[in-house]
């Protein structure tokens, strides 16, 4: 690890900063010694210039024109790092950002290595070094374990197969790792696979990433816009050798910074100088718009390469780097990368010694065909010629074999040419780091930053000085940076591995809710069946044989037709809560005036006449604030529980649901015990003329504007559903001709076993966990009641699998009821943002990951989602049913709707409407919200028995 004291270094020796081999004095400084000896020439050669050759100083002037040509001042420097700084935020902004900017890609890698990951991993290093690709085993032995060394091995790509069709490619990659494998004695089964792309991609995932553009020597054909793992798996199925799962695409700069030894970092960031040049960091989630994170860092693929800001780089820009760009594959692409990346360094150099013969500056004025052919200097050659020692007689050797005649003098300056480009591209890349250096701080709010940075590539380990030049830079352009650079030991495949330990666990963990949650998944064949079922429980309950439906007379026949009128009471108790209503209906309409009053857990559950007792005592307290006291108005009862109603004003309660389990009241006339309780009360008349059960009330108080409306739904503490049933389909009560409403009670649908295939460990646990185990298994899977508790279930097995909240079980979550239902409604609502779903979950004292989070909405959406299409395939048997009652092709009938599951949710209503759209394709369904509840249904119930029975007495 190497770190450069601050004081090393005085300013005017930055612009100066051109190590030179054999520890010259700086370059521009020497150039004014080039003296005439070190240009010898001979006339007339073939490839040799036939312009006179310079005069000694001319040729010195050539030489340091040339040169300086690659000379970055410490003003441009910090010009690039502003312009590429700014274009680094543009693009965390979510701002589009012309072609010509750094394109800052989200990684998915969230944290950096906390060391404990553990198992064998192989890994497939593509485009990092070149036309080269490499296989890698690697064994993570987690914090107790010694290091093991990875195994590896390198395969060249020929030429043709980096040109050509990307299948081609991806069946070489597979094939070299089935090569590897096969020399391997380990067992190979279950082999997870990290695969490091070092291109730019998209990334959706930790195993889902979209190629952008090739660089680097790269253009294969069907690669660009498509996944890249797809197209390894499909090569890896081809190849068919290995059942190999790809679990991670990985950035080689990520790679880079997750292999930085635990003990040592951790790196936060990543700077990868090989063929290519390109560096990620860890960036605060809440910068980058495009993920909604507010929590936590990010790693992000900077993708510096593609930054060429005319107005900054311009300047910097060689003729020689405009030949090289306009020779290379992607002419006018990767500007940045081409002047600092190892892929290029050698051809930057090779151009400008050619530049240098031509003017008779070098070799004596003679070219060869080798120095004038593209790519015959290569990055290895640079290094060599430059090194300090062995420098010198390298130049011999290589351009020898260049075919080129090499003077006494001309060694020295093909090593200036060498150090110069070298020097320009680890100053350029230091003004590059230092803009990632200003980002951090910036994010990070701090004054001075201390930061380890992971380094990788051939630059780094061949060209010595390209780090010590980097460093000095780094130092001059970001001096609140205290930057310490740790050599990636492995070329990042440890790093690799890190990441792909991860993303295994991570599909692990996926794969278990995956398995959790499949039984919520229910396909249209299930839902059909639901639907045949309930039909089947509905035709049998209205013909009084055993069903779990029983199919309620409730001696409404009609809905309102609008002549109702008067003052009327109105109850509304089993919702949520409990409300009193005055109801005036004129002809101008329906004024409601109410007041809700709470009915205590300790009510509900205790004794029935306590419960009536508390219910009068509302009425009272209403009538008093309304000034109704001793007046005695008709009163319509919605009574939200299942009652047999032997007449519009008599309903025997058969069971309590809901929470509800007041004693004495089962099997008994809650009309009487209502009117028990006003005897009770000194001084208070009340009429009760109607009792209706909340679906009823609903159904009446939407047909008041909608006479197409003769069903009714309920979806909220319970759920249910009435609607209008031909009289002679109701075996209970007389007459053939006309129409009685049913209370179906479809709450108990499937307490006698026939929804017991769709039933789960986690329903069963809550039924055992309620109060009337056995009871309402619809309304279980259903209503709101419910889900919430349903959710908490599957968040319990989910964290004893480790797949939530790292296992921790938490006291909180054991807690019943501690999940509300409308919690679902919240999470699921597409406004909240991740960051909100975790404010709730941390509310619950959950000490939650963003995963976490997202599992934790994925569990809420499956679980509202079964209980949506379940009563979507409830309301398609209903009205399916009224269709065939009327023998109608086509049947158009709205349903009235009310709940506060169904109204606040945000998608429930509309997974309902999909699913009756879905199975009852023959009947045009309108919803209508209700907007004043049942209330306004009992009182409109009560205004036409009054009505009716007004006429009666004429
Ligand atoms: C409001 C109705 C009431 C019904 C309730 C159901 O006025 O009769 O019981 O909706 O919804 P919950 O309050 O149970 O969500
Ligand atoms: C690629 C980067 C990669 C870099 C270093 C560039 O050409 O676009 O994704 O990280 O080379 O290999
Ligand atoms: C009751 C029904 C009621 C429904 C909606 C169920 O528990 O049994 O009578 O309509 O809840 O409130």
């Amino acid at each position: 690890m190497r770190h450069i004291e601050r004081e090393e270094l005085k300013p005017e020796e930055s612009d100066q900063l051109l190590l030179l081999p054999g520890g010259h004095p700086p370059l521009w400084n020497h150039m004014d010694s080039i003296g005439p000896v070190g240009l010898q020439q001979r006339e007339g050669a073939p490839g040799c210039s036939q312009e006179g050759l310079p005069c000694p100083s001319d040729s010195s002037e050539l030489v340091l024109e040339c040169l300086q040509q690659f000379k970055v001042t410490e003003t441009q420097l910090q010009q690039i790092q502003a312009s590429l700084l700014g274009s680094m935020e543009q693009a965390l902004r979510g701002q589009a950002t012309p072609a010509s900017a750094v394109r800052m890609l989200p990684t998915y890698v969230g944290s950096t290595p906390h060391g404990t990951e553990q198992g064998d991993f192989v890994v497939l290093e593509l485009g990092a070094t070149g036309a080269s690709l490499r296989v890698l085993w690697v064994t993570l032995m987690g914090t107790e374990g010694h290091r093991m060394e990875p195994q590896s091995q390198e395969f060249v790509i020929p030429p043709e197969v980096m040109l050509g069709p990307g299948q081609q490619l991806f069946d070489f990659a597979a094939h070299c790792l089935s090569e590897f494998l096969d020399a391997l004695p380990m067992d190979k089964q279950g082999l997870q696979l990290g695969f490091s792309f070092s291109f730019p991609c998209h990334q959706t995932g930790l195993d889902r990433s979209t190629l952008i553009s090739w660089t680097k020597g790269f253009r294969c054909s069907g690669v660009e816009g498509h996944d890249v793992v797809q197209l390894l798996r499909d090569a890896i199925e081809r190849q068919g050798a290995y059942s190999i799962d790809v679990f991670a695409v990985v950035n080689d700069t990520v790679g880079t910074m997750m292999g930085c030894e635990p003990g040592v970092g951790p790196c936060e960031v990543g700077l990868v100088v090989d063929t290519g040049t390109n560096a990620c960091y860890m960036e605060e989630a809440r910068h980058v718009a495009v993920l909604d994170e507010d929590r936590g860092r990010v790693c992000i693929s900077v993708e510096w390469g593609s930054f060429s800001d005319d107005g900054v780089l311009g300047p910097v820009l060689t003729t020689f780097d405009h030949a090289l760009d306009r020779e290379s594959l992607n002419p006018g692409a990767q500007r940045f990368e081409k002047m600092i990346g190892g892929l290029y360094l050698g051809e930057l150099v090779r151009l400008v010694l050619a530049h240098l013969a031509q003017r008779g500056v070098l070799f004596g004025g003679c070219t060869s065909p080798a120095l004038l052919s593209r790519g015959s200097i290569l990055l290895d050659h640079v290094a060599e010629m430059e090194d300090p020692l062995a420098g010198a007689a390298r130049v011999h050797a290589l351009l020898q074999d260049l075919g080129l005649s090499v003077g006494a003098s001309d060694a020295e300056l093909v090593q200036y040419v060498c150090a110069a480009v070298l020097t320009r591209a680890a100053r350029l890349c230091a003004a590059a780091l230092a803009a990632v250096l200003s980002r951090l701080q910036h994010s990070r709010e701090q004054q001075m930053l201390q930061i380890a940075v992971a380094t990788g590539g051939r630059v780094f380990e061949r060209h010595p000085s390209f780090l010590s030049v980097l460093q000095k830079t780094v130092m001059l352009l970001a001096p609140q940076c205290d930057v310490s650079f740790i050599p990636s030991v492995d070329g990042g495949g440890r790093g690799v591995a890190m990441v792909t330990a991860v993303a295994a666990r991570l599909a692990a963990h996926r794969r278990l809710l995956e398995e959790n949650l499949a039984p919520f998944r229910l396909n249209h064949n299930q839902l059909a069946a639901v639907q045949a079922q309930m039909r089947e429980a509905m035709v049998k309950g209205l013909r009084g044989e055993a069903s779990s439906l029983r199919m309620l007379p409730t001696y409404v026949r009609a809905t309102p037709d609008g002549t109702e009128r008067g003052d009327f009471l109105a109850l509304d108790l089993g919702g949520t809560n409990f409300r009193v209503l005055l109801v005036r209906v004129t002809a101008g309409g329906v004024k409601i005036t109410s007041q809700v009053y709470s009915i205590p857990e300790d009510v509900a559950q205790g004794s029935g006449q306590q419960l009536f007792d508390r219910i009068v005592d509302c009425i009272v307290d209403f009538q008093q604030k309304q000034g109704l006291s001793g007046q005695s108005l008709p009163l319509g009862f919605t009574f939200s529980f299942p009652c047999r109603q032997l007449g519009l004003d008599q309903g025997i309660l058969l069971n309590w649901t809901k929470g509800f389990s007041a004693s004495d009241c089962e099997g008994q006339d809650v009309v009487c015990l209502l009117r028990e309780a006003i005897g009770r009360r000194q001084a208070v008349e009340l009429n009760v003329v109607a009792i209706v059960n909340d679906t009823v009330g609903t159904m009446m108080s939407c047909g008041y504007e909608d006479p197409r409306c003769e069903v009714g739904l309920i979806v909220g503490t319970g759920t249910n559903a009435c609607y209008m049933e031909e009289l002679r389909n109701v075996a209970a009560v007389a007459g053939d001709s006309g129409h009685m409403c049913i209370n179906m009670e479809w709450g108990a649908f499937g307490d006698d076993g026939s929804l017991d295939l769709l039933r789960t460990c986690f329903d069963a646990n809550v039924d055992q966990a309620s109060i009337n185990p056995g009871k309402q298994s619809f309304e279980k899977m259903i209503s709101g009641m419910y889900l919430g508790e349903i959710v908490r279930h599957i968040l319990l097995r989910l964290t004893s699998l480790g797949v939530l909240f790292r296992g921790q079980q938490t006291q909180r979550l054991q807690t019943r009821d501690i999940f509300k239902t409308k919690f679902l409604s919240e999470i699921e609502s597409d406004s909240l943002a991740l960051r909100q779903v975790r404010a709730i979950l941390e509310d619950l004292g959950l000490p939650l990951t963003s995963d976490d989070a997202l599992m934790v909405l994925e569990v809420c959406q499956a679980v509202s989602q079964r209980a949506a299409q379940l009563c979507g395939a409830g309301v398609a048997a209903v009205v399916e049913k009224i269709r065939e009652n009327r023998g109608l092709e086509e049947l158009t009938v709205s349903v009235g709707v009310d709940g506060t599951l169904y109204k606040l949710h945000p998608h429930f209503s509309g997974l309902v409407a999909a699913t009756v759209r879905e199975l009852a394709p023959r009947c045009a369904v309108t919803f209508l919200q209700s907007e004043d509840g049942s209330g306004k249904g009992a009182a409109l119930v009560t205004a036409v028995a009054c009505r009716l029975a007004q006429m009666a007495r004429v």
